[in-house]
C-alpha cells in the first residue's frame, strides 16, 4: 500500500477548510490514493450543520507532522497558518485560492485559482479528473462556497464560484438560498460564548505605518441581540488593546441578510476608521453600509486612511 496521505486545511478551521480537507480526501481515494481528511481544531456550528446536513463525519484531529509524512494542504498555504512539523513534511500538494507565500523542498501539485472559495477549484479537480460527485461531496463542497461568498454576497465571489454552486445544488438536492441561510445562520449563535470568546471568533491583528490594530469580525442575523451585548464587548476590547498595545480596534458584526456591518471602533486612532468608511462614531459605534470582507473592504480601506 503506498504512503498514507494527510489532508487538512487550516488552523480555526472553517467550513472551507474542513469541507475542503474532506473532499479532497475523497477526491484522492477515487483516484487510488490513500488520502484522509484531518482538522487542526475544533469545528465551528455552522460547519457542524453542514456536516449534520449531508451525513458526514467530522475529521479526527491532527496535532503534528514529521519529515515521514506525505500531507496535501487546503484552503491555506503559510506555514504559521498549518499544523505542526509542516516545514519538514512531504507536501505532495497544495490547492488554494489565498495569496501565495510558500517554500517548496520537492516538485509540487501546486493549484491556485483567485477564486471565492477552494472548493471550487475541488469541483473542476473532480471534472478534469472525470470522477463522480457524490451528494454528501457536493453538500459540503456548497456550503463552503455559500460560507466563503456569504451566500454570493461577497466581493470575493466570482462568476464560476456562483455557476459551480447552482451545479453543485442540484447533485445535493437542496435549495440554495433556503439552506444557505440556514447554514449561515447556524454559524451565528454566539449566545454560548463569553464576551472575549465572542471578539475572538474571528479575528485577526495587523500593523502598517506605525499603527497597530486589530480587526474582529461575527456574522450576524440579527444586529440588536449582538449589540445588546455593546458594553461588555467594549470592556473585552479594551483588555485586548491594553494587552496587546493597539492603536485601534474594530469589531465588526455583519448582518449576513442584508450584507451591511455595524462596528465598535475604539482606541487612540479609531479616528482612521471614520476616514476609512466616511462614518461618524456615535457611542463608539457606525453602520457600514455593503461592508462585509475584512479582506476586500475593511483592510484596504483603513491601510488607506492611517496617517
Ligand atoms: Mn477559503
Amino acid at each position: 500500500m503506498e504512503n498514507k496521505i494527510f489532508v487538512f486545511g487550516h488552523q480555526k478551521p472553517d467550513t472551507d477548510t474542513i469541507a475542503s480537507s474532506i473532499v479532497l480526501a475523497n477526491l484522492q481515494t477515487a483516484l487510488g490514493k490513500n488520502a484522509t481528511a484531518y482538522k487542526l481544531g475544533n469545528v465551528n456550528k455552522e460547519t457542524a450543520y453542514a456536516l449534520k446536513t449531508f451525513e458526514v463525519e467530522e475529521p479526527q484531529t491532527l496535532n503534528e507532522v514529521d519529515e515521514n509524512c506525505d500531507v496535501m494542504l487546503v484552503d491555506h498555504n503559510e506555514f504559521a497558518q498549518s499544523v505542526n512539523g509542516v516545514e519538514k513534511s512531504n507536501i505532495k500538494m497544495v490547492v488554494d485560492h489565498h495569496k501565495i507565500k510558500f517554500e517548496t523542498k520537492e516538485p509540487l501539485f501546486y493549484i491556485a485559482e483567485p477564486l471565492g472559495c477552494t472548493a471550487s477549484i475541488l469541483y473542476k479537480l473532480y471534472k478534469q479528473n472525470d470522477v463522480e460527485i457524490s451528494k454528501p461531496m457536493a453538500g459540503l463542497m456548497l456550503s463552503a462556497i455559500i460560507s466563503d461568498t456569504l451566500l454570493f454576497k461577497s466581493p470575493t465571489c466570482t462568476d464560476e464560484d456562483k455557476k459551480i454552486a447552482e451545479k453543485l445544488a442540484k447533485i445535493a438536492d437542496v435549495d440554495v438560498d433556503v439552506y444557505g441561510k440556514e447554514m449561515l445562520k447556524a454559524g451565528t449563535d454566539i449566545s454560548e460564548f463569553t464576551p472575549y470568546q465572542v471578539i475572538n471568533i474571528d479575528s485577526k491583528e495587523f500593523s502598517d505605518k506605525n499603527a497597530r490594530f486589530e480587526i474582529s469580525q461575527v456574522n450576524a442575523v440579527d444586529l440588536d441581540s449582538v449589540f445588546s451585548r455593546q458594553s461588555e464587548l467594549e470592556d473585552a476590547i479594551q483588555k485586548e488593546i491594553k494587552e496587546k498595545n493597539l492603536d485601534f480596534y474594530m469589531f465588526a458584526a455583519t448582518d449576513i441578510l442584508n450584507a451591511n456591518s455595524k462596528i465598535i471602533a475604539i482606541g487612540n486612532k479609531a479616528n482612521t476608521v471614520e476616514k476609512a468608511f466616511g462614518v461618524t462614531l456615535n457611542n463608539n459605534t457606525a453602520m457600514l453600509d455593503n461592508v462585509v470582507s475584512r479582506k476586500k473592504q475593511m483592510l484596504p480601506n483603513i491601510l488607506n486612511n492611517l496617517d
